[in-house]
């Protein structure tokens, strides 16, 4: 009985870790552009830090030929474009303040945050 209780807290503390603490790594853009990977229902890198004040370049790879990784979009600058299957897709961000900016597929499954500082 002890130990279904240990495994059972256990379980609960990865769910939290999982959902509520956990940071995918950061991903530190310095110069030119960078490229995400859009796959398996995650973009990688997924949070992005960029220099505020100055244009960047995000190029996406689409691989996963869902329709939900088709199209994503950029909200906080009313940024909407199409993925390509399999091909480079760049897609230039206007120069940012600073502030944390989130970027998704239209249905939020996949999410990433660009970093601005
Ligand atoms: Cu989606």
């Amino acid at each position: 009985m002890m130990i279904i209780n240990i495994l059972g807290l256990l379980l609960i503390g990865l769910i939290v870790w999982w959902f509520w603490l956990y940071k995918p790594r950061e991903v530190i853009v310095s110069e030119g552009a960078i490229t995400v990977m859009v796959e398996d229902g995650t973009y990688q890198p997924s949070r992005i830090k960029l220099a505020a004040g100055e244009p960047a370049t995000i190029r996406f790879m689409r691989k996963d030929a869902s329709p939900c990784a088709g199209t994503v979009l950029f909200s906080d600058f009313d940024v909407s474009e199409e993925l390509p299957l399999n091909q480079f897709k760049s897609i230039v961000l206007p120069a940012m303040e600073k502030g944390e900016y989130a970027f998704s597929c239209q249905m939020q499954m996949y999410r990433g945050t660009l970093l601005v500082e």
